[in-house]
């Protein structure tokens, strides 16, 4: 069994209210939540019939959302106090005990993932290709790491390294995209560029029998990096947002993934999106400062509320089938769940790691539309995202929270439109909890719910 543990509930909540507020905001810096990958072993589960590579990857059986065989556990920790009457002249501390509860509040349901696998078997017979771009426009990328830097892409126009704009696109050696943070070629700096190196990997991750395995086929999707997020806190505005927007358009992207929002409205920005020929698709954002998770439809954060018809924004599905406690949602603004909780994909310095929230997830809707894209060359990037969102398998907890009512199926879509496309069912029951959002910072950011005060 994989074991994660996240430590909350009331008892904790009272007994450790200062501990947890720190470790909020710790969970702010670092934007998404290294889960805890306490896990004692994990059964082995996967009897997929694909045969070019993914469940030989070393660390498929990690990958949940792509495979979901009910083996992965969520724990809550309960800490209860006890205070004995400590005899004269004693340490005051050395009375004090805890006990430490481990309840599974969680646990893994087989079959709720995206539906991948008979996608790929799909791929694979199929013997339509046809190169994709898409642009991540996020943090930078480690595009060394051995399991994603064939994934990335690669301005051909242009000569790196040697001062000229050898293309005339506007940017000097700009080799695999731009860094707009700092206005330079440089799209990797290193830790701070964490969270758009674990998006890559969901999205494209090499099928070469190592690490983890990227939803679509790098031979065929490319990754052009556009850095709009710095610091540990994964900052940026909404200038630097709305130059890669221009930037991906010119070079030639057709996807557009976007694990970031803002509470402030940006007509700029919503001019691009409205006028581009991309697929966006977007991060839902994580609930407020408590991570509780809202409706975007009353309390909108951008660009997911945005309403134009070219943008997929996305919720985050935990592995038992649940709506995410901290996902934000909006049977308007939001029109698909996926998933987003501990999400395990790579990390700078060539490393692995877990990560929670719907930055997770939007990579996950973005890796099947270039799948599908790549492959289904009769479809438009517009019929790839009805395809997507006609295709969401109906979940009854969903109803009321995204358009769609569903979560992500990449074999309905990869066969949407013909013969034998279906969609299964595997209801769950969730909670959720409105809440106000603080007040917005006039930054774009990925952090939990956007909401860290800058
Ligand atoms: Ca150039
Ligand atoms: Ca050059
Ligand atoms: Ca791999």
């Amino acid at each position: 069994m994989i074991h994660t543990e996240r430590k909350r509930g009331k008892e904790r909540r009272r007994y450790f209210k200062k501990i947890l507020t720190a470790q909020m905001l710790a969970v702010c810096a670092m934007a998404a939540v290294p889960a805890l990958p306490a896990y004692a072993s994990v059964s082995d589960g996967s009897g997929s019939s694909f045969q070019k590579t993914p469940p030989s990857e070393s660390y498929y059986k990690y990958q949940w959302g792509i495979k979901n065989n009910g083996n992965i556990t969520e724990t809550q920790l309960t800490f209860k106090e006890h205070v004995r009457e400590a005899g004269p002249g004693a340490d005051p501390s050395a009375g004090r005990t805890y006990d430490v509860e481990r309840k599974i509040i969680s646990r893994g349901i087989a079959g709720m993932d995206i539906n991948v696998e008979p996608a790929w078997d799909y791929y694979t017979a199929s013997s339509q290709r046809r190169q994709v771009t898409v642009a991540l426009i996020d943090t930078g990328v480690d595009f060394g790491h051995f399991d994603i830097k064939d994934a990335i892409w690669v301005n051909e126009d242009e000569v790196p390294g040697d001062g000229i704009d050898n293309d005339g696109n506007g940017y000097v050696d700009d080799i695999h995209g731009w860094n707009f943070y700092w206005n330079s070629p440089q799209t990797y700096i290193g830790a701070e560029d964490a969270h758009g190196t674990h998006a890559v990997g969901t999205i494209a991750a090499r099928w070469d029998g190592r690490g983890i395995t990227g939803i679509a086929d790098s031979d065929y999707v490319k990754i052009m990096v556009l850095k709009v997020m710095g610091t540990a806190q994964g900052l940026g505005t909404s200038a630097s947002l709305n130059a890669a927007i221009r930037y991906a358009e010119a070079n030639g992207a057709d996807i557009c993934n976007l694990s970031l929002g803002s509470y402030q409205y940006d007509a700029v920005t919503e001019e691009l999106i409205r006028n581009s020929r991309m697929l966006f698709v977007v991060s839902a954002g994580n609930g407020d400062a408590r991570g509780i998770g809202y409706s975007i439809d009353t309390s909108p954060v951008y660009p997911a509320a945005l309403p134009d018809d070219n943008i997929i924004a996305v919720a985050n599905m935990m592995f038992d089938g649940s709506l995410e406690e901290s996902s934000n949602f909006g049977s308007a603004s939001v029109d698909i769940a996926a998933p987003g909780s501990y999400i395990l994909s790579t990390q700078p310095y060539g490393d692995y790691n877990y990560m929670t929230g719907t930055s997770m997830a939007a990579p996950m809707v973005t890796g099947v539309a270039a799948l599908v894209y790549s492959c289904r060359t009769d479809l438009s990037v517009a019929q790839v995202r009805t395809a997507i969102l006609e295709s969401a398998r109906k979940q009854e907890w969903l109803a009321g929270k995204v358009s769609t009512g569903g979560i992500l199926d990449a074999y309905g879509t990869i066969t949407y439109g013909l013969n034998g496309a279906g969609a299964g069912t595997a209801p769950s029951e969730t909670e959720q909890t409105d809440a106000t959002q603080t007040v917005p910072p006039d930054m774009i950011q990925y952090g939990p719910g956007y909401a860290v005060q800058q």
